[in-house]
């Protein structure tokens, strides 16, 4: 079965088997005050605005009986996983690693390492720990993805020009056609979320495919899924 949704710069079709929402770093340490974004400087205010929107599209996707995959961007507690180069880039409030009001700063296993629970895997969902922004860069995905023949991604998450573009890129390099939320994404900075669509889309899907969660909903609501045949029958 294939659903094809109305996206820029032109429709995007996939079969939903062959399919995988992928959702990027929707993590306390992003979304919540006290963790990795707030300590860069940012407002994460305009990052939970998101978080329905993101249910909306996990849950039709899941009621489809879609595939899952979560990411989270934090390091191992001895810092191994950390290059220096990361790890004392700029001048934060608080480093990857120091003690802030969610434990210590994009560390795995700390409370804003944590999906928030808006968004919590269930069974049967894949999460990815990545140390570096692209969610291919020292992970398992790649394998992962081919063992489930999936050659498109819906992708969703946070920032969108940071580990969502970089993530589609990787994505784009491997052969996977990609469609961003536009609705289901969102950056610190306004105008870097809109460029980062803007570029996604340019020159013919140069990246990938961007679409409104609407569209996407709309598309999935026509389709005809094996658990929903499955239900009528
Ligand atoms: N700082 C920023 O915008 N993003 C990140 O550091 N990581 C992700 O985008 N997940």
């Amino acid at each position: 079965m294939i659903t094809t949704v109305h996206a820029q710069p032109f429709d995007f079709s996939f079969n939903i088997r062959h399919t995988a929402l992928l959702i990027i770093d929707m993590q306390r340490d992003f979304v919540e005050p006290g963790g990795f974004g707030a300590s860069l400087g940012n407002d994460v205010s305009l990052l939970q605005a998101i978080v329905p929107t993101c249910q909306r599209v996990l849950q039709a996707w899941r009621d489809m009986g879609g595939w899952v995959v979560h990411t989270r961007e934090a390091h191992r507690p001895d810092l191994s996983d950390c290059p220096p180069a990361k790890l004392n880039r700029g001048s934060p409030m608080l480093r990857i690693g120091d003690a802030g009001p969610m434990g210590r700063i994009l560390i795995r296993g700390e409370p804003g390492h944590a999906i928030i629970p808006e968004l919590a895997p269930i069974e049967g969902e894949l999460v990815i720990d990545k140390p570096g922004k692209g969610a291919f860069y020292a992970t398992c995905l790649s394998e992962a993805l081919t063992v489930r023949e999936i050659t498109h991604l819906i992708v969703m998450g946070v920032t969108t020009e940071v580990c969502v573009q970089t993530t589609m890129r990787e994505a784009n390099d491997r052969g996977y056609d990609c469609l961003l939320v536009e609705d289901g994404t969102e950056s610190y900075f306004p105008a870097f979320k809109q460029a980062t669509l803007e570029m996604i889309r340019a020159q013919g899907a140069i990246v990938g495919w961007t679409a409104p969660s609407a569209a996407l909903l709309a598309a999935l609501d026509t389709s005809v899924s094996p658990p929903a045949l499955a239900r009528s029958a």
